[in-house]
């Protein structure tokens, strides 16, 4: 009581028309109980796009809020997992749901059609984020309503993607990672998942054909998102994890295509921080070897730092090799909280660099200095307003409370400026991508309010 109290007075000194617009995008796409992250291009419900949702919306209505997070976990796999998309059953959606086909695996929920990778885990962040909002006894009962769910998807995510015990989580498919076309990534898929028939598509011009098909590029303009050629290639990887019925096994036994990114384990090392939190709350004890895997995790992530350019990085899973393609990936472990001081000081440094990650709007998914670099083309060079929430809370984490201001004022301003578009030019702030898009819409809510505190 005494919270939403003090909220509200909050909500008061807002500048209102930014809080209220924000409101109303949530609202126009809520599709029930779960919201899409935009009406057009993303008709289903996908998994850290929730997440970020419930964070926002926790502020306007916290059943709500805990509504989004319950509707995900009906998607949840026997095995732990939790699908990036929960499909949605419209009869128009039915090539989707075919291209994907989890009733492949016995593991897929029966009521619910589902695709057959995973997100960024961003579900216990949210979880604790509407637990904040509760007194005692709310929390009690909300968490353990959605503790055995994140404690299973944590432990699948360590049984079958840390599969020699190592440390680091891998990924199998650019989405996972939810910034699909990050340069790392896609120096890897064509250094090792283009298959011929691909290539012969591009080498005689079929692929402005296929483009036809696109649905993505009818609500934005082509330059603005993955290559036809790059889609291809996420499309043959996609195949390749259904011929194998999403059997991690013998998905593994024969691919160079499995990286530890960075960005997925920082967000895993929070979230592991957050379940024990949970966990403590609940009095309750997490399994002893989950506890080990999640200490070897902090242990094994020092090995993606690079001493000579004083950068983290993602690595191939099989040879350990760095992924030296510079991307906002290496400054997302500000956000885990459990690097040294030393190297959170070597990122902000980073941030601050005007020839880096610091534009007018940043911040930039790759550094300007990048030969990837591209103001509108998507994670290549696009700033995103969840990156920047990530950047926000971590940099707010190692004391840098100006940074954490400052990016709050210039994330909020360029969303005031150009509306809540999916991505924004880091160098000018005008919008790409989707309009209205839900995440950026609720992340500006929660900017908003904790901008206060
Ligand atoms: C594929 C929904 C999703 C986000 C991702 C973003 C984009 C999908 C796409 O949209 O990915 O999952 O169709 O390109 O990259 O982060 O979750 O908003």
């Amino acid at each position: 009581m005494e919270q939403q109290l003090s909220d509200d007075i909050q909500a008061a000194d807002m500048p209102v028309d930014l809080y209220e617009a924000a409101k109303t995008v949530l609202e126009m796409n809520d599709a029930g109980t779960y919201t899409v992250p935009a009406q057009g291009p993303y008709p289903h419900q996908w998994l850290w796009d929730s997440c970020f949702t419930a964070i926002g919306l926790r502020h306007v209505d916290i059943l709500r809020a805990q509504t989004e997070i319950l509707s995900l976990l009906r998607g949840q796999w026997a095995n732990g997992m939790l699908p990036n998309m929960i499909f949605s059953p419209a009869r128009q959606y039915r090539r989707d749901r075919d291209v994907w086909r989890s009733w492949l695996s016995a593991d897929a929920p029966d009521d619910v059609q589902t695709s057959g990778i995973t997100q960024p885990p961003v579900l216990a962040e949210a979880a604790v984020r509407i637990g904040e909002k509760l007194n005692k006894v709310d929390r009690r009962a909300w968490y353990k309503t959605v503790f055995p769910a994140i404690l299973a998807y944590h432990q699948w995510l360590y049984v079958e993607r840390d599969p020699h015990s190592e440390g680091l989580v891998l990924q199998i498919h650019p989405w996972e990672t939810g910034l699909d076309s990050t340069p790392p990534w896609i120096h890897e898929l064509h250094e090792h998942q283009l298959p011929t028939w691909i290539q012969v598509v591009h080498k005689i011009g079929l692929d402005n054909i296929i483009s036809l098909f696109r649905r993505d590029i009818k609500y934005a303009s082509p330059s603005q998102r993955l290559s036809t050629l790059d889609a291809l290639g996420f499309y043959a990887v996609q195949r390749r994890l259904r011929r194998k019925n999403y059997d991690i096994r013998r998905i593994l036994s024969h691919t160079l295509f499995a990286i530890e990114d960075v960005s997925f384990n920082s967000i895993f090392i929070r979230a592991n921080t957050h379940l024990r939190d949970i966990a403590t709350f609940l009095k309750v004890d997490l399994p002893e070897e989950l506890l080990e895997s999640m200490q070897k995790t902090e242990a094994a992530f020092g090995g993606l730092w690079d001493p000579y350019s004083r950068q983290y990085y993602s690595r191939e899973f099989v040879t350990h090799r760095l992924l030296k393609d510079p991307s906002i990936g290496t400054l997302m472990p500000l956000y885990t909280g459990t690097i040294s001081k030393d190297r959170a000081q070597q990122l902000v440094k980073m941030i601050e660099d005007e020839h880096m990650f610091g534009t007018n709007y940043p911040v930039p998914s790759v550094p300007v200095s990048s030969e990837w670099f591209n103001e509108h083309a998507y994670w290549q060079g696009p700033t995103w307003v969840n990156m920047n929430w990530f950047i926000i809370d971590g940099l707010k984490r190692y004391g840098y409370t100006d940074h954490a201001a400052a990016l709050t004022e210039s994330t909020l301003e360029m969303v005031k400026n150009a509306g809540f578009s999916e991505y924004f030019s880091p160098l000018d702030g005008s919008p790409a991508g989707a309009e209205n898009f839900s995440w950026t819409a609720a992340l500006t809510i929660d900017l908003l309010k904790s901008a206060k505190k």
